[in-house]
């Protein structure tokens, strides 16, 4: 694969999505949160920061969010070149895609977990990112910034993953100039109006492998030593049956994920590590629901406390 086939393969995920056959509320909700994703990237975004350039570079982090942005970001590069090679003189068979890999920035700042590093890295080569990473402590958010803009210095636009339900996200714009404390430059933020419910709709349906660290109760990912898995999906002796009242609002998703030949129960996450292991089990936090079992945004970030 190259960027261009996985770019054309995201395509094909959302476009599969938004031809689904199920009209339950999350998917429905879903399709119109993609629809104006979508227009977003293709009438108001790359109109202006060509995303075949080095002015638009994408904030990666390995989590969720970012990665169901991804997929429509490159979903929406896709169409953005089909629709450019449309109106050439020269047949589509003569047009490259333009771009090998997708500039993007890491920012690193506390220990992370081990599986969501290695998920990283499999993301990293499964969709052509070329990643930048900021030195691990040595910076705070705005300064990390200032050191990736020293080094990209074409760089006028980043997208980020930012929901209007995560802290200080409810008065953000998709498209807005930093704010006066950090480097200057325009933040793009497509997914505001995405819910926590549609981001796994969308997830767990492009059957693209996800971190693994998910399928063990996590929600929000933070740093080592201010991330538990969600307390609110902790499994309690005895109360399996009814999974303490939760429930896998995506069965459907996950049964009829892209490409799947038979319907399963499967979902594709990242190896979860053996460190990550011990630290969960000495903290007494290895047995809980998988972070999909809950789709209260407001619930999202109750495992981001100190142990
Ligand atoms: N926070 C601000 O207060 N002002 C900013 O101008 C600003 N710009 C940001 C630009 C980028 C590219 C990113 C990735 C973040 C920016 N942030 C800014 C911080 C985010 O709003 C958010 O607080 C941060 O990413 C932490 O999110 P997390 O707790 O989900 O990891």
């Amino acid at each position: 694969m190259n960027l261009g086939e996985v770019s054309a393969h995201c395509y094909n995920i959302t476009t599969s999505y938004l031809s689904a056959n199920n009209d339950s509320a999350i998917i429905e909700s879903t399709k119109v949160a993609i629809r104006i994703t979508r227009n977003h990237f293709l009438q108001e975004i790359f109109p202006r920061w060509n995303p075949f350039s080095d002015q638009i570079s994408f904030s990666y982090n390995g989590g969720k969010d970012c990665q169901a942005l991804l997929i429509l970001y490159l979903s929406c590069l896709w169409e953005f070149f089909l629709s450019s090679i449309q109106v050439s003189q020269y047949p589509p068979e003569y047009h490259l895609f333009p771009l090998k890999s997708l500039p993007t920035v890491y920012i690193n700042q506390a220990e992370t977990f081990r599986t969501l590093e290695e998920s990283i890295e499999t993301t990293r080569s499964r969709y052509f990112l070329s990643v930048y990473e900021s030195p691990r402590n040595q910076t705070s958010m705005p300064e990390a910034f200032k050191n990736y803009l020293e080094h990209n210095t074409h760089t006028q636009a980043i997208v980020i993953g930012i929901r209007y339900t995560d802290p200080f996200g409810a008065d953000l714009k998709c498209v807005q100039k930093t704010d006066s404390d950090w480097p200057e430059f325009m933040r793009i933020q497509p997914l505001l109006h995405w819910s926590l419910s549609n981001v796994w709709s969308l997830l767990l349906y492009s059957n693209e492998e996800i971190c693994g660290l998910y399928e063990k109760g996590f929600t929000s990912v933070g740093s080592v030593n201010s991330t538990i898995p969600n307390p609110y999906l902790k499994r309690s002796p005895g109360a399996d049956r009814d999974n303490n009242g939760l429930k896998n609002h995506f069965e459907w998703e996950i049964r009829n994920a892209y490409g799947k030949e038979e319907p399963t129960d499967e979902v594709r996450v990242s190896a979860f590590s053996s460190s990550d292991a011990k630290i969960l089990q000495e903290a007494g936090t290895l047995n809980y629901y998988p972070g999909w079992f809950l789709i209260d945004d407001s619930l999202e970030r109750a495992g981001r406390a100190r142990r």
